[in-house]
């Protein structure tokens, strides 16, 4: 696979530099004796909110690395990473950043990632093809930290499943769940169980996330909900929480999405052998 480009911007969000990393040293093997990484963990994530680990350069803690660790989940879907120092080391490799940067957890940060398809069609309710293929149309937002578009996706909390995370985090980006009434909340959750009854899992692993470093890194697991039928038709998309816009966008190859989401939707589009 090719090397992370994200997790090497050279800005990181906030304004640090990263060390500059170039492709032939991204891997841990790769010889690079002067590697000297900027240390950098953001302060929010160092005032210790309920989402962050210790740190534990500075603090005693025992997390259990590699292992699924009371409600947190430290495994990777990469396999065992290593522990070097006392701290993972990111499975893909050199990042310029040391630290957690903008991330809460040492090692992996597991997200869960609702990939909300529908076909484009006319007026007249005909699929659009373009090259004889269909074209796929996702659910997209944009995202208020960059303002780059995205899968509304998020962290899976401690003791919460990916398929709960999906659905809540749909709810709060895509249909601004967070601030509807009692009763609203309840009608949007009905639709959202029933759209989101069947999904296919379209991706599971590292995510070359801009906000990784050698230390903290996202994981994913992407879902496609494909709806078919037209249970969307009485779906309002209402952009909430952290989302400042949500419209549903054509899937194909000049896509620019956040962190490896064109990797997501690429995968989506060939699973129902749409227009790439
Ligand atoms: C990405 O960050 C994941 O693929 C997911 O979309 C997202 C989760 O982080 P937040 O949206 O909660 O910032 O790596
Ligand atoms: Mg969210
Ligand atoms: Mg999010």
């Amino acid at each position: 696979s090719k090397p992370h480009t994200k997790a090497r911007e050279e800005t990181y969000q906030g304004g640090v530099k990263r060390a500059a990393v170039s492709d032939s040293v991204v891997s841990w093997s790769a010889d690079f004796p002067n590697y000297s990484p900027t240390d950098y963990t953001a302060p929010v994530v160092l005032s210790k909110p309920a989402w962050a680990d210790v740190d534990v350069r500075t603090e005693k803690a025992d997390l259990k690395f590699n292992a699924v660790d009371g409600a947190v989940d430290r495994t990777s879907f990469e396999g065992t990473y290593q522990i070097v120092d006392g701290l993972p080391r990111n499975p893909k490799g050199r990042t310029g950043l040391a630290g957690r940067g903008l991330l809460g957890r040492w090692g992996p940060n597991h997200a869960a990632d609702p990939v909300v398809t529908r076909w484009q069609r006319d007026e007249s309710g005909k699929q659009i093809l373009v090259d004889g293929k269909p074209v796929l149309e996702f659910v997209a937002i944009k995202r208020k930290d960059n303002g780059q578009w995205a899968i509304p996706g998020g962290m899976v909390e401690p003791g919460d499943t990916v398929s709960a995370t999906l659905k809540k985090e749909f709810g709060e980006e895509a249909m601004n769940s967070v601030e509807a009434s009692e009763e609203r909340k309840k009608e949007l959750e009905t639709q959202i169980d029933q759209l989101f009854g069947n999904g296919v899992t379209v991706f599971k692993g590292y995510v070359d996330d801009p906000r990784n470093t050698d230390n903290a890194w996202m994981e994913t697991v992407a879902v496609n909900f494909h709806d078919d039928t037209t249970v969307f038709e009485a779906f309002k998309l209402q952009a909430g929480d952290d989302a400042g816009a949500v419209k549903w966008v054509a899937i194909d190859q000049s896509l620019a999405l956040y962190a490896s989401h064109v990797d997501f939707v690429q995968a989506a589009a060939k699973l129902h052998n749409a227009h790439w």
